[in-house]
């Protein structure tokens, strides 16, 4: 049943929302798809919620043909009793009311996600239609909302609700379900991303062991081994370990897995070891990712380091001249997820993926100092134990070999009186943020860029062979070939544990090469060293792929490029006859003026920006398709044979620069 009037409170409510859809960016960050998922999340965190305090352990989200998501769980249900101030059902309250949130008050949970805890009445508001059901007491009630345009106000009235919170009858049911419709006058795009979905919603149930999450998508066809997914977890971080570390040759088989409560927050840490040199620790906190750490895994990194040197002197691995390990020699080759709650979590850095809490450093170094220890004199952990002395034995010797090798070169360099640098062309413009270079594949298209750029702002950093494919080799290794000795001293910022984006000198960092098979395994190669070494680099979005033309097409003084096939056929219909198609090879076939036009010129170029949207998945893909192990690559190749090679390990997006 509608109703025709509001009492006061209400019509102060429903002013509320309006500010969400005036400024969309303040509550879910923008508009674009990553804003349509957030609403998505906002919902499913609340369930979640429920779940992981015990009251629920479904929760199944549904993404419908019509453009709506649901998302259900079988808890408690909403509250529909009637607010005490407001003489409206609680779960109005929740939908209509800003900041009222899913939650009444601290206490109802001890710990709580959501990526920002804007609630559902942000979702309500920025979608076209909200229904609500709440199956409770053995009765099911529903209430629907909408955003729609009123006459009378000259503007769109936010999340208004079109009937009351209504009994249905009579059910078996126990639980919440929302249904929403994303405003197609906010965002962009309304469509749905399964994928991204899924790969959340599998975080989701490793973070939270024995929930089941389920995740249909009724837009699929039937037959669809998609459509229908379902992820339980009982394993926990401890079954999310040994997913990271699946395809890189796991040391042993049951990982370590510490969990506790210090000071009042909840910590849980998975750890395994793998045959390779690199470190992979990813972290959470309130199920939220922290890609650039903090104080937690500062306070993990300390205690761990410590729990190693005292047993590796107590056990006679370290002499007593002996200078203690360094923690990165522990750490080689380690695979690790903590995962900690805890209230009142304050995120730092550029993208507020950094923990700043100082208690949690404190909490979670006290918690591994108390209980590691138990875990390495536990007789049944010696093999494992012995292991890592050994493996952070031979990381600190390797370590020894490339400080050597290092100094060695600089002296070399230093004899021969040739920067490292010297086949780069440097720019003349001094602001690292208006600077580009171009990574070129090969010195002959090298040479083309160098007389074709424009020298004030654009760099040529010409590569003669092929880069060494760094998930094979020891960083030592890596460190010892040329070619990517020339990168790390073109960009300025170092890598590894003393890599610092500050000092980097190009803002734009733009691979070019032949659009073949070489090419396409020389950016695979380049994006993997930047990825394990430089990553910030990728993340803060400086590397981008540029993009050559595939054709040129000239008819009389006329000359237009085409990108793609698809491009190409348009143009050439367009001129009908009397053109002349040229297919072009590789860069090397075009003169300076060209290279300029079709590729280096800001203002009509097109260049792709690498981003690295979830880091777990981009850290498996490049551990199956560039590590060592012949067998999941295929099966991978294979599952997505229509990708080329990189943009499997990478999700890129098309970025039209200067225009
Ligand atoms: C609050 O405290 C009393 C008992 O119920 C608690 C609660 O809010 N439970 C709850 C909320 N369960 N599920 C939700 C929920 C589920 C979805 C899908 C969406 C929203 C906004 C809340």
């Amino acid at each position: 049943m509608a109703k025709a009037t509001y009492s006061a409170s209400e019509i102060r409510v429903l002013e509320g929302l309006e500010a969400v859809r005036v400024r969309p960016g303040m509550y879910i960050g923008t508009t674009e798809t990553r804003g349509l998922h957030h609403l998505l999340w906002e919902i499913v965190d609340n369930a979640i919620d429920e779940a992981a305090n015990g009251f629920a352990d479904r929760v199944t989200i549904t993404l419908h043909k019509d453009g709506s998501a649901s998302v259900e769980d079988n808890g408690r249900g909403i509250p529909v009793d009637e607010h005490p101030q407001l003489k409206i059902p609680a779960v109005q309250v929740v939908f209509t009311q800003l900041h009222a949130g899913g939650k009444f008050d601290n206490k109802s949970y001890e710990y709580s996600g959501g990526l920002h805890g804007v609630g559902a009445s942000v979702v309500n508001a920025l979608s076209r239609k909200l229904t609500v059901e709440v199956a409770v007491g053995g009765i099911l009630y529903r209430q629907e909302y909408a955003s729609i345009y009123d006459e009378t106000a000259k503007k769109v009235i936010a999340g208004k609700p079109m009937t009351e919170l209504c009994e249905l009858g009579r059910t078996r049911r126990k639980g919440s379900r929302v249904t929403f419709w994303p405003d197609d006058r906010i965002f962009d795009d309304v469509r749905f991303n399964r994928d991204t979905i899924a790969r959340r919603v599998r975080e989701l149930a490793f973070l939270n062991p024995g929930i089941t999450l389920n995740l249909t998508d009724e837009r699929l066809k039937q037959d669809d081994a998609n459509r229908e997914v379902s992820f339980c977890y009982h394993g926990g971080i401890s079954d999310y370990v040994k997913y990271i570390n699946e395809d890189k040759s796991p040391l042993f088989e049951s990982p370590i897995y510490l969990k506790g409560r210090q000071d009042n927050i909840l910590i849980e840490i998975a750890i395994q070891y793998n045959a390779g040199e690199g470190e992979s620790i990813f972290s959470f906190v309130n199920n939220i990712p922290t890609p650039e750490g903090g104080t937690h895994e500062m306070g993990f990194k300390a205690a761990y380091t410590k729990c190693f040197n005292e047993y590796s002197r107590k056990a006679g691995i370290l002499k007593e001249k002996e200078a203690n390990r360094a923690g990165e020699d522990y750490r080689a080759g380690m695979s690790a997820v903590i995962s900690i709650k805890m209230q009142n979590a304050q995120f730092e850095g550029q993208t507020k993926s950094k923990l700043g809490n100082p208690e949690a450093r404190v909490a979670v170094d006290g918690f591994v100092s108390d209980t590691l220890p138990d875990y390495i004199s536990d007789l049944r952990n010696a093999k494992v134990v012995s292991l890592i002395a050994e493996k952070a034995a031979q990381a600190a010797r390797e370590r020894e070999a490339a400080k050597k090798a290092k100094t060695l070169a600089r002296e070399r360099n230093k004899l021969e009186g040739a920067p490292l640098v010297g086949k780069l062309a440097s720019c003349t413009g001094r602001n690292p943020k208006e600077n580009e270079l171009f990574i070129v594949e090969g010195d002959s298209a090298g040479g083309t860029a160098k007389q074709g750029r424009d020298r004030r702002f654009q760099a040529i950093l010409p590569l003669r062979g092929k880069p060494l494919n760094s998930e094979k080799r020891r960083i030592d290794q890596v460190l010892a070939n040329e070619e990517i000795r020339t990168i790390i001293t073109a960009l300025g910022t170092g890598i590894d544990s003393s890599f610092d984006l500050s000092n980097l000198k190009y803002d734009r960092v733009i691979i070019l090469s032949d659009a073949d098979q070489d090419g396409a395994h020389i950016r695979a190669i380049l994006l993997t060293f930047f990825f394990r070494f430089m990553r910030p680099l990728v993340t803060e979005g400086h590397v981008y792929i540029g993009m050559p033309p595939l054709y040129k097409i000239t008819k009389g003084k006329k000359v237009e490029y085409a990108y793609d096939d698809a491009t190409m056929e348009r143009i050439v219909k367009k001129m009908e006859r009397g053109y002349t198609l040229q297919r072009y090879k590789g860069l090397g076939e075009m003169n300076p003026e060209q290279l300029w036009d079709t590729t280096l010129n800001p203002e009509t170029r097109t260049m792709m920006r690498v981003s690295v949207e979830d880091a777990i998945e981009a850290d498996r893909r490049i551990s199956i398709l560039m590590g060592d192990k012949a067998e999941p690559r295929r099966d991978y190749i294979y599952q997505y044979a229509e990708f080329n090679k990189e943009d499997v390990l990478y999700k890129m997006e098309v970025n039209r620069i200067g225009q």
